[in-house]
């Protein structure tokens, strides 16, 4: 391991390249494993510094050639990258390196997969492909030429020459290296155009595998509608004459914005109503629309270093959540946004990974792409909005684009512009990208002669690094209801700045019932005693939707936890209340389907922890079958009648209000199952036509311990597809009995098809096992062992991929003794590897920080 790379990087120690690039020329001269790469440079000092010092990345190049205005010279080479003498003026410098691209399995650079070459350069990986100041505020325009047999080559930017074994790219847009692309393959296109706003002709092309033909179309559906939405929504229009999409099966996380070229996960591209869900259709819908967004915020605009992360990812998360909102409804998207956040950033946030908004150092950036960066840096963006008001926010952001277009740009110039649109001083706002953790927000009242008052404490417990917290600006929306459930307060915004700070509301009749934090106008935790009676009546009147929603959670929560905790009878407040909201047809049933919903075993156990328990993961998981049972029974008459009133008639559509419908009929089926022994599930998998009803079928079978032969027949049936495969094996890691869990997952990992090094197929056997919260933590650690030996092996492949799972463990404070000394050991087993990666190496420590 070379130390040089295991020293942590410091946001403060930021300093201005020493040279900047007017143009890049790369010639690829493609070979499996001996792949040419020339580098023609333009290099001119920076005049903002006075640092001349001349350094360029490169990891794991062969270097044959170097020349600076043609004269040959002969850098000095580390394993981190190159230095050499070099003009004090403009220069012209040239390489000429080999590479492998067959034998990079870390999937980081130029790779291949499926047969095609591909790249992934964000964060760092272009520095594997080429020398380069491969850092996000040195932007070029890039000539490309691809040198290669096979009959589709692409880059970024526009098509300016092709001929037999040879094409060539040119992207006018000055860009960082990280937005680099290149695609070659036996690749074939679903096509379309979009003419701009601005009256570009746009030729939009969605390339697949040849086996994958035919399963594009929704993708392209979706680019289609997101470059509108982008242009009606925040005047952007797109620059350049095509968009190319490429759909590869090994990727490490979902897709990649390259300018251009956008590079996409198969999962999350193609899609044919036999083979993919309702969710999948769902996700390819976002993920289409967020790599799109990041064109304007992202790569016309950027990150002038990899601490402003959040500038880029929690702008554009904001704006796809928008997106999808505009698309579906409103309300479900922001409880499925809620469900999601409060699962994996407060989970990130109450444990040892808990980081800024925007960290203030990392040893390996590729560490930081989590849930605290991108949906946590969205909820910021969402306050913001809701502090400025919507035209404040439009004002800003027409104010950032102009101002910052082509700029490598910080928090702070973002920050400044919301300053200077809306002359409000951010300020104390600002902690929010500084801050880590979730603040605790305690609420009390009274009432005194028609004035109530709201009493607000704020706190933020400490996290690792930050021992002590300062008050943050906290939007806190709040209606009132009167007694008899009328709204007698719409909905205000209470500006929460202080530790302890009261609100009043004048000349009210009665004393109200407020409904807090709607919509949830802050990422944060509230706490007030309220009753069963409170939560059912405001889950029965609330105008909020979301907080119509978040009633019936915290009852759930509230009997779950009583349940665990004293062996509590199921609240039959809560079982009405859910009876009478399953059956209200005035609500939308993809609403409907939420409520159903029981919170999910690790929420629970993050909530018990909170308060102050801790968390027994098999006592959860029984209480939580016991209550799905309870639900079950008790609403028995409901479930036959809606199963059978909600069907869709006419062919598949992935659209929100068919998709809704089938949701909603999966779970009066998945709660007849446990009243029939699953007798309907099994006719309806039977009579499935589409994979939402086929896989949801399967699933209720799996929840209550059966369904053997289907799964059998589904393997039968889509052997041959790999997505659908994913499926198949990560149900059965998911949802194995909690003492069957590693065994069922060991198993799996012996299977023929468990290809362990596509990361999609790794991340549902294994991953499938982390999130069997009860299976996972099973106290025989068998679970704890099983994940840290793959981990282990991975690490030795695929850094990036191995590093990102192990946050399986990142809730290990939370448990009893013995757990965590098992946890613990599994951990210490990994940083034990030897040649362990800086990606791994830098999450264990971080891990271990905490309890050591
Ligand atoms: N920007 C990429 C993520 C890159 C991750 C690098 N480890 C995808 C996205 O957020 O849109
Ligand atoms: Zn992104």
């Amino acid at each position: 391991m070379k130390d040089a790379r295991l020293q942590p990087v410091h946001l403060a120690d930021y300093t201005p390249p020493a040279y900047l690039v007017d143009g890049v020329e790369l010639t690829f001269r493609l070979h499996p494993t001996a792949t040419r790469v020339r580098a023609r440079i333009a290099f001119r000092p920076n005049p903002d510094t006075t640092d001349r010092r001349f350094f360029l990345h490169g990891e794991d190049l062969i270097l044959l050639s170097a020349t600076i205005d043609g004269t040959p010279v002969t850098p000095e080479v580390t394993p981190e990258g190159l230095t050499a003498e070099v003009p004090d003026a403009p220069f012209t410098w040239e390489t000429e390196v080999e590479i492998a691209p067959e034998k990079n399995t870390a999937l980081e650079g130029l790779y291949m997969s499926g047969g095609m070459y591909c790249t992934q350069c964000e964060a760092e990986g272009f520095r594997k492909i080429t020398y380069y100041p491969d850092r996000p505020d040195v932007m070029a325009p890039f000539k490309v030429r691809i040198e290669s047999d096979l009959p589709v080559l692409l880059s970024n930017g526009n098509p300016v020459g092709a001929g037999a074994g040879w094409g060539e790219w040119h992207d006018p847009w000055p860009k960082p290296a990280y937005l680099f692309a290149l695609v070659a393959g036996d690749l074939v296109a679903t096509s379309g155009t979009f003419t701009t706003c601005e009256g570009r002709e746009v030729d939009l092309n969605i390339w697949v595998r040849p086996v994958d033909q035919g399963k594009a179309d929704y993708a392209l559906d979706s680019l289609i509608r997101s470059m509108k939405w982008d242009e009606d929504a925040y005047g952007r229009a797109y620059d350049l004459d095509v968009f190319n999409i490429v759909a590869v099966d090994d990727f490490n996380m979902g897709a990649m914005e390259n300018k251009g070229l956008n590079i996409f996960n198969s999962r999350y591209v193609l899609a044919s109503p036999e083979t993919a869900t309702d969710r999948d259709y769902e996700n390819i819908e976002r993920i289409i629309a967020h790599e799109y967004f990041h064109n304007w915020t992202g790569n016309r605009i950027t990150c002038r270093d990899w601490f402003q992360l959040c500038l880029k990812e929690g702008l554009t998360v904001f704006r796809d959540q928008q997106f999808a909102g505009d698309a579906r409804s409103h309300a479900v998207k922001r409880i499925e946004d809620v469900i999601a956040l409060r699962s994996r950033q407060f989970r990130e946030d109450g444990g040892p990974l808990a980081h800024p908004v925007r960290p203030e150092s990392y040893t390996e950036i590729n560490n930081f792409y989590t849930a605290t960066v991108y949906e946590k840096g969205a909820e910021v963006i969402g306050m913001l909005r809701r502090l400025v008001g919507p035209e404040g926010y439009d004002k800003a952001l027409a104010l950032y684009f102009d101002r910052h277009d082509g700029d490598a740009a910080t928090i702070e110039d973002w920050l400044t512009v919301f300053e200077d649109a809306t002359g409000r001083d951010l300020s104390q706002f600002k902690r929010w990208y500084a801050q880590a953790g979730t603040p605790r927000l305690t609420v009390t009242d009274g009432f005194e002669d028609g004035t109530y008052t709201l009493h607000v404490e704020q706190e933020t417990p400490p996290t690792s690094g930050q021992p002590e917290k300062h008050a943050q600006v906290i939007p806190l929306a709040v209606g009132l209801l009167s007694p008899n459930g009328d709204e007698v307060v719409p909905t205000t915004v209470l500006e929460v700045t202080e530790t302890r700070q009261s609100f009043t509301f004048e000349g009210l009749a009665a004393k109200p019932v407020p409904s807090l934090l709607r919509g949830f106008s802050a990422p944060v935790i509230l706490n007030r005693e309220t009753s069963a009676e409170e939560r059912a009546f405001l889950l029965a009147h609330d105008t909020d939707a979301f907080n119509k929603w978040e009633a019936g959670r915290a009852l759930a929560r509230d009997v779950l936890a009583a349940m665990i905790a004293e062996s509590a009878a199921p609240a039959p407040a809560y079982l009405d209340a859910l009876a009478a909201m399953a059956r209200d047809e005035a609500l939308d049933p993809a609403f409907r389907a939420l409520a159903l919903r029981l919170p999910g075993e690790d929420q629970m156990a993050e909530e018990l922890h909170s308060r102050g328990h801790t968390p027994d993961p098999l006592a959860i998981h029984a209480a939580r079958e016991q209550l799905k049972s309870a639900v079950a029974a008790h609403l028995g008459g409901l479930w036959g009648p809606l199963y059978d009133q909600m069907t869709c008639p006419g062919p598949y559509s992935p659209g929100a209000a068919d998709a809704g419908r089938r949701a909603l009929r999966l779970a009066a089926l998945g709660h007849m199952a446990r009243l029939d022994a699953g007798e309907k599930a099994r006719a309806h998998f039977l009579q499935a036509n589409n994979m939402t009803d086929e896989i949801g079928a399967l699933s209720v079978l799996l929840e209550i311990g059966s369904g053997e032969e289907e799964l059998a027949r589904f393997e039968r049936r889509w052997g041959d597809d790999r997505l659908v495969m994913d499926k198949w094996f990560a149900l059965q890691t998911s949802l194995a009995a909690p003492d069957r869990a590693a065994a069922t997952t060991a198993a799996l990992t012996e299977h023929p098809d468990f290809t362990w090094q596509n990361p999609n197929r790794f991340r549902a056997v294994i991953g499938g096992l982390t999130m069997n919260a009860a299976g996972f933590h099973d106290p025989s650690g068998a679970g704890y062992d099983l994940v840290a030996d793959w981990l282990i092996r991975l690490d030795g492949v695929n850094p990036q991929t191995a590093a990102r799972m192990s946050t399986a463990f990142e809730t290990w404070t939370r448990y009893d003794s013995d757990r965590r000394a098992r946890m613990r050991a599994a951990m210490e087993r990994i940083a034990a590897r030897e040649g362990l990666s800086r990606d791994m190496g830098e999450m264990i420590s971080r891990l271990l920080g905490a309890g050591r």
